[in-house]
C-alpha cells in the first residue's frame, strides 16, 4: 500500500458527524426536552423530488464521460474504488453495481458465518481502511465480515470524486477499433441499464440503454453466475479472447496468490479483477479467505494509475 499517498480531501458542504451534535444542539437539546411540542421543519413534497432528482441527473451528466468505470461493488470493486479515490482525487470514478446493495459476497464470511478472514499480508489494508481485527498466526479475523464491507463503503462513499450508481447493470461494452492496440480492439466505456430492466429484456420490446464513455474500465463482477463474469464471457462473445479458462476448484493456497498477481489489462482499456478473474486464467477459487479479493483490489487500482501516468 506504500504507493498511496495520503491526500486532505475537499469535503465541501459535508457536516462532519460524530460529535452527536445537530446545528450545535445534542439530541437531547433538539427538543429541549419538550417532545409535546417537537415540530420538523416544514416541507412541501415537491422540494424532496427535486433535491433527488436534480443531483441524480447532474451525476448522470457528470459521469457520462468518466476517467474509470468500476463494475461491481463487491470486496474487490470497493478495495480498487478506495485505493484510486484516494491515491487520485482528481479523477472521476463511477461504480456500476447490479444490486440495490452493493457488497456482493462480503456481508457474510462464508456459509453465512459472521466472522471474516483475511491471510496475511492483506490485514495492512484492515488497518489502512481502520477496520479492527484479531490475529491468529497467519491469519486475521474480523468480528463480522459487514464490519469489513460497510466500513469500506462508507469510506469509498465518502470521497468526493466517486458516484455509485446501484440498482444499474452493465448490458455491454463500449468498443473501438484501435489498431495500435493488440487484436486491434480497445474498450472505451460501458453500456449501462436499470438492472430491473435490463432483466426484462426477454419479456418487453426494446428498452434502450444508456452509456458512460471512459479510458478505464475495471471489472470486478465476480464468478460466474445469474450475474457475475459479465465483461470476460462478453469479451468472449465478441471474439476479443478465444476462450476462457473456467473458474477451478478450491485451493487456498494458490488461489489467493494467482488472483492478486494476474490482476491485469486483459483487452486495452479493461482490467479484471476479484474472481471475474479465476474466469479468464482457469484460476482456482479461495472460498471464505478474502485477502485476495482486498489486493486484487488495490493492484487494479495500481493498473490504472499505470495508465494515466503513461
Ligand atoms: O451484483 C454483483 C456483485 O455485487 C456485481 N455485478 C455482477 N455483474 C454485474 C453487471 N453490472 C453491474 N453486469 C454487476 N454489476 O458485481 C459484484 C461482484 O461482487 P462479488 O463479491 O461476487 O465478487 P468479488 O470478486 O469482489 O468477490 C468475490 C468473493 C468470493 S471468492 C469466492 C469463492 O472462491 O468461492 N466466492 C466469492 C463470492
Amino acid at each position: 500500500l506504500d504507493f498511496i499517498e495520503p491526500v486532505a480531501l475537499p469535503h465541501k458542504g459535508v457536516v462532519p458527524v460524530g460529535d452527536g451534535k445537530v446545528n450545535g444542539k445534542s439530541a437531547v437539546d433538539v427538543a429541549d426536552g419538550k417532545w409535546k411540542d417537537f415540530t420538523f421543519q416544514p416541507i412541501r413534497e415537491s422540494q424532496i423530488a427535486r433535491a433527488m432528482a436534480r443531483r441524480y441527473f447532474d451525476d448522470l451528466d457528470k459521469y457520462a464521460e468518466s476517467d474509470i468505470v468500476i463494475v461491481g461493488a463487491g470486496s474487490c470493486g470497493l478495495s480498487t474504488a478506495y485505493t484510486l479515490a484516494k491515491a487520485r482525487p482528481d479523477l472521476k470514478i463511477a461504480i456500476i453495481e447490479a444490486s440495490v446493495s452493493p457488497g456482493g459476497g462480503a456481508w457474510l464470511g462464508g456459509q453465512l458465518f459472521s466472522a471474516m478472514i483475511m491471510r496475511k499480508p492483506a490485514d495492512a489494508f484492515l488497518s489502512e481502511i481502520g477496520v479492527p481485527f484479531e490475529e491468529e498466526g497467519n491469519y486475521v479475523i474480523v468480528k463480522h465480515a459487514a464490519l469489513f464491507t460497510s466500513t469500506l463503503l462508507s469510506k469509498v462513499l465518502a470521497f468526493p470524486n466517486v458516484k455509485l450508481f446501484n440498482a444499474t447493470s452493465v448490458e455491454d461494452l463500449i468498443t473501438r477499433k484501435d489498431e495500435s492496440a493488440p487484436g486491434g480492439l480497445r474498450i472505451a466505456g460501458v453500456v449501462t441499464n436499470w438492472t430491473l430492466v435490463a432483466m426484462h429484456h426477454d419479456d418487453q420490446s426494446c428498452m434502450d440503454p444508456s452509456t458512460i464513455n471512459a479510458p478505464i474500465i475495471v471489472s470486478t463482477t465476480g464468478h460466474d453466475g445469474p450475474f457475475g463474469a459479465f465483461s470476460v464471457k462478453r469479451l468472449v462473445s465478441m471474439g476479443a479472447i478465444d476462450k476462457l479458462g473456467g473458474m477451478r476448484g478450491l485451493d487456498m493456497n494458490t488461489a489467493e496468490d494467482a488472483i492478486v498477481k494476474g490482476t491485469r489489462e486483459i483487452v486495452p482499456g479493461l482490467i479484471v479483477g476479484g474472481m471475474e478473474l479465476s474466469e479468464v486464467d482457469g484460476a482456482n477459487r479461495m472460498g471464505p479467505t478474502f485477502g485476495a479479493m482486498a489486493l486484487s483490489g488495490v493492484k487494479a487500482a495500481e493498473e490504472a494509475l499505470a495508465v494515466f501516468e503513461l
